[in-house]
C-alpha cells in the first residue's frame, strides 16, 4: 500500500476531524463572500484533474528526478481526447501536472534541461501545456495547470532563495505563455533537498506572482488563498463543510497539527476568509497511470456516491483521470466517465418541485422556515438544496420534512449547505415539502429546493 505525506497527515489527525463540530455562532455585521473567480470555480462543480508524466513510463507514483527525459515518448497523445472525455462527462474545467515532484518539465522551459524539449516526443519540439491548454479552449472547458513545489531533481532544491527564484520562473512562464488559467495548483509537498537540506518556500512571492499575472485565477493549495484543500484524498467534503475559514488555521501548504485536517474538511463559521474546499481524488487508485489498475477503476455507483459527499456537500470535485502512457486516457475511465454523467442526468433530469408555491418565513434572527405547496402528488427520493452564496454562506443546521397531504416525516437533516446539499432519502410520496432552518451563522437568505 502506498503511503504519501497526506495519508500519513490524514492518518495522524483523522480521528479529531471526525469529532462533532459544535460550537457558539458569533455575531458578524458582514459575512464573507466569493469573488469573481470564487463563484465560477464553484458552479463548474466538476474538474478533470490529469496527472501525466515521466511517472507514466516509469510507472510510479513519485520520480526520483534522476529519469532519464528520453523515457517521456508518448505515440498517440492527443490531449483533445482529455477534454473531449471530460467535456461529454459534465466537466468544465481541466488541470495538468505540468511539473510533479520528479521536476520533469512538460512545456519546454528556459530553467532546465529536465523537460519535454530532451524528450523524443514530437522531435523534442513538443509543447504539452500548450497542447492541453489549447485542447481546453477547443472543448469550451477551462485550463488549470499543477507544479510541484517540491522537486527532486533540481540541484537548487534545497539551497532556498535559488530555488525559489527557479520556481517563479517557472511559474511565470506557465502564467505567461498559455493565455488565461483558471485555476494554478499548489500542493503543499516539502521533501529533503539533494543535500538534505530543507527547502523553504516563499508562498506570499508565489501568490503575488499569480495575482499579477493571472488576476482571474483561482490559488488552490491548504492555504488558498482561494480554494482550500478538502483535508482528504478520498474525495469527500466534511460535513459539516464551511466555504469560510480562519485564515490562521492552515497558515502555509503542507501545515501539519492535529487542528489543520478538521480546519480543513469543515472550515469555520466565523471564518473571515472566503475559501470554500475543492475535493481531489482519483479515478483508480493511483494518481498516474498503472496498468495493473486497469481493473481498479471507480465504477458507476461509487462515482455517483463520490459526486454527492463533494459537489453535494458544497465542495468541488476535482477527479483524476490518468492518461496512459500511449497518451490516452483509457477506454474504460472514459466510458465510467460517460456513463457516471448518464447516470447523473437521468437523476436530475427532472425536479418534480419546479412551479411550486414556495413560501419563506424568518421565524427568529437565525431560524427560518420554507414551505413548497407541490399542488400534486410527486414522488421523490433526492433533494438539492441551495443557498444564495453570492451574499455569503449562513445555515449551520436544517430539517428536511415531506408529507403526502395526511401525515409529516423528516425526510433528510444536516449541517451546512451553501452552494449545494444533495440530500438522498427513501423514495416519499409528497404534496408538501418543509425546510426548517434551525440554526444558522447569520440572518438566512431564501434557500432553493429542488426535488427529485
Ligand atoms: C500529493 C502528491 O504527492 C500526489 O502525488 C498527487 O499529486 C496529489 C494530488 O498531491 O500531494
Amino acid at each position: 500500500m502506498r503511503i504519501d505525506r497526506r495519508t500519513f497527515v490524514r492518518r495522524t489527525a483523522g480521528a479529531l476531524a471526525a469529532a462533532s463540530f459544535r460550537r457558539p455562532l458569533r455575531a458578524q455585521t458582514t459575512r464573507p463572500a466569493p469573488s469573481v473567480p470564487q463563484l465560477e470555480w464553484q458552479r463548474d462543480e466538476l474538474a478533470m484533474f490529469v496527472h501525466f508524466g515521466i511517472n507514466t513510463f516509469t510507472n510510479r507514483e513519485w520520480g526520483t528526478g534522476t529519469e532519464d527525459p528520453a523515457l517521456f515518448a508518448p505515440a498517440r497523445l492527443d490531449a483533445r481526447q482529455w477534454a473531449r472525455a471530460a467535456r461529454q462527462a459534465g466537466h468544465r474545467a481541466m488541470v495538468l501536472t505540468a511539473k510533479h515532484h520528479d521536476g520533469f518539465c512538460l512545456w519546454p522551459t528556459r530553467t532546465t534541461s529536465h523537460s519535454v524539449a530532451k524528450s523524443p516526443w514530437r522531435g523534442g519540439d513538443g509543447d504539452l501545456v500548450r497542447e492541453f491548454t489549447d485542447a481546453c479552449r477547443a472543448e469550451g472547458l477551462r485550463a488549470g495547470l499543477y507544479l510541484s513545489p517540491w522537486d527532486r531533481n533540481s540541484p537548487v532544491y534545497g539551497d532556498s532563495p535559488r530555488y525559489n527564484d527557479l520556481y517563479a520562473e517557472q511559474l511565470a512562464e506557465l502564467l505567461t505563455r498559455y493565455g488565461p488559467l483558471a485555476e494554478v495548483w499548489f500542493d503543499g509537498a516539502n521533501g529533503e533537498g539533494p543535500n538534505g537540506r530543507r527547502q523553504v518556500y516563499d508562498w506570499p512571492r508565489v501568490w503575488a506572482l499569480v495575482r499579477r499575472l493571472q488576476p482571474d485565477a483561482v490559488m488552490f493549495s491548504d492555504a488558498g488563498p482561494d480554494v482550500r484543500w478538502c483535508g482528504n484524498e478520498r474525495g469527500t467534503a466534511g460535513e459539516p463543510n464551511w466555504s469560510t475559514v480562519d485564515p490562521a488555521a492552515v497558515p502555509f501548504p503542507g501545515a501539519t497539527g492535529p487542528g489543520v485536517i478538521r480546519a480543513l474538511q469543515h472550515g469555520d463559521p466565523d471564518g473571515t476568509v472566503w475559501r470554500p474546499a475543492e475535493a481531489d481524488t482519483s479515478i483508480r487508485p493511483g494518481w498516474f497511470y498503472h496498468p495493473e489498475e486497469d481493473g481498479r477503476v471507480r465504477s458507476v455507483d461509487n462515482l455517483v456516491d463520490l459526486y454527492f459527499a463533494s459537489v453535494g456537500r458544497n465542495a468541488k470535485l476535482l477527479l483524476n483521470v490518468p492518461p496512459a502512457p500511449h497518451g490516452l486516457l483509457h477506454e474504460t475511465d472514459v466510458s465510467r466517465l460517460a456513463a457516471c454523467h448518464d447516470r447523473l442526468r437521468a437523476i436530475f433530469a427532472t425536479d418534480v418541485a419546479a412551479g411550486a408555491r414556495a413560501t419563506w418565513r424568518r421565524t427568529g434572527e437565525r431560524t427560518a422556515v420554507a414551505e413548497l405547496d407541490l399542488g400534486r402528488e410527486v414522488t421523490a427520493s433526492i433533494a438539492r438544496l441551495d443557498e444564495n452564496i453570492t451574499k455569503g454562506q449562513a445555515v449551520a443546521r436544517f430539517t428536511l420534512s415531506g408529507s403526502d397531504g395526511t401525515s409529516w416525516r423528516v425526510l433528510a437533516t444536516g449541517a451546512t449547505i451553501g452552494h449545494a446539499r444533495l440530500a438522498r432519502f427513501e423514495p416519499a410520496t409528497l404534496r408538501q415539502v418543509r425546510l426548517t432552518i434551525e440554526d444558522a451563522a447569520a440572518t438566512p437568505e431564501p434557500v432553493g429546493i429542488k426535488l427529485f
